[in-house]
């Protein structure tokens, strides 16, 4: 059965985002919490923003992830509405945690995803799950509806600052902050977006937790090119990532690109 429907597949490629029906289960939302306090327990050293590949145990990125992040991956509903917006060949390459705490200050600047990816064509469709309610009072993720549309990445700079989780954020000059709007949902329910649209979130100054998981699917069509950023670098100086080795998984159909490197789980 089809999870999106037209009108709601016409929406991700005319705004970059979607919000569909489908939500996991409670049941699965609490162990999804579980599995998050275990994550954070094991990985004191790292800020709970910036849990990179939280599905990969013991991974080579400082982060050792817990298996039910990885199950989520694949998850038949997910997939089915991935399906319907990429195709029918889809690689998980990605699963990260941003989780922000109460009345903690980091933000997520204006930014877009394909800035920091060695995918190309680029192409990747985040699915962001909330893990606790997400709403504008705990700094939930906030778009800016049709900026994908050119499939043009806008001029990024480099900030310093503390409190900002990714270090390269959109020219302010580029984009009309006022047409941002606020993805609101609620834990279980997820959103999806397009790998050009400008996005972030803002410091959550409020006396609950927003934590979410952004899984990253690309068609397989596309290739994911180890060799664009060198062993242990990545265009985030924020936090550590290793495109060089970090494995991707087939989830449905095959590597119609044909020059893809799957490496064993
Ligand atoms: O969770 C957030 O606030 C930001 C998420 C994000 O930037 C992403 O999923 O690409």
């Amino acid at each position: 059965m089809s999870k999106l429907t037209t009108s709601e597949i016409a929406d991700f490629h005319e705004q970059g985002f979607v919000i569909p029906e489908y939500c996991l289960p409670g049941t699965l939302v609490a162990s999804l919490r579980q599995a998050l306090d275990e994550l954070m327990a094991q990985n004191p050293q790292v800020r709970p923003e910036k849990l990179v590949s939280a599905h990969i145990k013991n991974g080579n990125e400082g982060v050792n992830g817990v298996e039910l992040f990885h199950e989520i991956t694949r998850d038949p509903g997910i997939l089915d509405i991935v399906e319907q917006l990429i195709g029918p060949d889809i690689i998980m390459w990605g699963c990260q945690v941003f989780c922000k705490p109460a009345g903690d200050g980091m933000f997520v600047p204006w930014h877009q995803d394909g800035q920091y990816w060695p995918i190309r064509p680029l192409a990747t469709c985040t699915v962001w799950i909330a893990i606790d309610d997400s709403k504008i009072e705990n700094a939930c993720l906030r778009v800016i509806p049709g900026s994908h549309k050119e499939k043009k990445l806008f001029k990024h700079r480099s900030s310093d600052r503390d409190d900002i989780v990714l270090d390269q954020e959109v020219d302010p000059g580029e984009f009309d902050e006022s047409q941002a709007v606020d993805v609101e949902l609620e834990a279980g329910q997820m959103s999806l977006h397009d790998v050009y649209m400008i996005h972030g979130s803002n410091a959550n100054q409020s006396t609950k937790r927003r934590a979410g998981l952004a899984i990253r699917y690309m068609p397989a069509s596309s290739h994911f090119d180890r060799e664009i950023f060198q062993a242990g670098e990545s265009s985030a100086k924020t936090y550590k990532t290793d495109f060089s080795t970090r494995p991707i998984w087939l989830m449905r159909g095959v590597d119609a690109c044909g020059k893809n490197e799957f490496t064993p789980s």
